[in-house]
């Protein structure tokens, strides 16, 4: 996580990428053992493998990837090309084989074999705003249930800047949804053009999440992110199945006071982007930072009421303020400097079936460098974090499809795939 051994990753990459023909995935000399990563197996008597030659068998939330994978058996390729600044791409989670992407002035266009459809899923550019680089149709989730209720959510920003959460609903044909439809979930007045957030998901425990930035400005100035009265600088985790517009659930951390009920993380700058893990259910969040330094948090299980840190510590460093003494911030899981990047775009942990090298590898980039890493939890909890691509994008975010692949989306138009070469 230093620059030190970012320069080490990058010098193992460039070292493989230069000697690998046939040169097998091997561990990093760092990593003390082979063993899986099996946390909440029951325990094991002795660290001894089986000796029997038996594949060990892992359980619903094991990492059977112990070592990030040799990126040069893996490329990301064309998948489609010709939109119009794609920020969000993801499924309808109906059985059907088509992709959604958002494109930021406030379409929603359909994905099918690979060929993006002339006419849109959603046009809602009559309401959005996007005329500054962080504003626009922002975010995309379809509901869990969407094969029955046709409901799916959005976060956006008006032609006045500020925030909605809000939902639509398709049409009786599948591929057209109706802008009409729009029942708006809450409003956040936003006081500066930029840190938007715009992340969006429902989460394993069928609740939907959305993130908000600090506001904008530069450096937090009104200090939002630590204030527990406003939604800016904050994850959310809402009801939508119950109540109306929406309930709070009973075990959000503030649900009884001490800040808005809605809230489920706090100290967050700008989490443009975060995911759940599929098989294990840990959200990930890249939180972009502000003058030097990006990184990636990670929350193995989820727990409420964790505080990211923002503006006390931009990633591991302080920033601004005297922490109190009871502060407990949640530091980083990854970072790294502005030498390498200059604005953190989070991504997903693979679970797909193509790729198994890749299986429990979250992969993560940056806007301005489109450099990708891999970051992997170790059996003694480390983490191991690698640059793996150059991919020459704008990388504007990630996107899983229903199998599981894995995709990224550079601003300028384009989505690539994660194949093997
Ligand atoms: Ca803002
Ligand atoms: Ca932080």
């Amino acid at each position: 996580m230093s620059k030190l051994k970012s320069l080490f990753a990058f010098l193992g990459v460039t070292m493989l990428a230069v000697a690998a023909c046939d040169v097998p995935t091997t561990p990093t000399p760092d990593t003390p053992t082979a063993t899986a990563v099996i946390p909440t197996a029951p325990p094991v008597a002795t660290a001894t493998p089986t000796e029997d030659g038996e594949e060990p068998v892992p359980s619903a939330t094991s990492n059977p990837v112990i070592s990030l994978p040799d990126p040069s058996g893996y490329t990301w390729t064309a998948f489609v090309s010709g939109l119009e600044r794609p920020v969000d791409l993801t499924y309808a989670p109906d059985g059907s084989a088509y992709l959604f992407v958002v494109e930021q002035p406030g379409l929603i266009r359909v994905i099918e074999n690979g060929r993006v459809l002339s006419e849109p899923y959603l046009d809602i550019r009559d309401r959005v705003g996007s005329s500054g680089n962080e504003q626009g149709l922002l975010g995309l989730a379809f509901h869990p249930n969407y094969a029955e209720n046709g409901y799916f959510y959005v976060n956006y920003t008006d032609k006045n800047g500020d925030t909605h959460i809000a939902r639509f609903q398709v049409t009786a044909d599948p591929l057209t949804a109706d802008p009409g439809s729009e029942k708006q979930l809450l409003f956040v007045g936003q006081p500066y053009g930029n840190h938007n957030g715009g992340g969006i998901a429902f989460g394993p425990d069928g609740y939907l999440y959305f993130g908000l930035g600090d506001g904008g400005s530069a450096g937090d100035p009104e200090g939002r992110a630590q204030s527990l009265d406003t939604y800016l600088g904050k994850l959310m985790r809402i009801d939508v199945d119950n109540g109306d517009p929406y309930a709070v659930p009973a075990d959000n951390p503030f649900v009884n006071g001490g800040g808005l009920a809605e809230i489920w993380a706090f100290g967050l700058r700008n989490p443009w982007r975060f995911s759940f893990d599929t098989a294990t259910g840990d959200l990930y969040i890249g939180d972009v930072g502000q003058n030097q330094w990006e990184e990636i948090d990670a929350a193995p299980g989820n727990p409420g009421g964790l505080n990211y840190g923002w503006k006390y510590y931009e990633a591991t460093h302080a920033y601004e303020g005297s922490p109190p003494a009871d502060l407990n911030a949640v530091m980083p899981v990854a970072e790294y400097d502005h030498s390498q990047g200059c604005s953190i775009t989070g991504g997903y942990v693979y679970r797909g079936s193509a790729l198994p090298a890749f299986n429990g590898v979250y992969l993560y980039g940056d806007y301005c460098s489109g450099s990708v890493w891999g970051l992997l939890q170790q059996a003694n909890g480390e983490w191991q974090d690698q640059l793996l691509f150059a991919s020459g994008a704008q990388i504007a975010s990630f996107g899983v499809d229903q199998a599981g692949e894995i995709y990224l989306l550079d601003l300028n138009g384009d989505i690539l795939k994660l194949v093997s070469r």
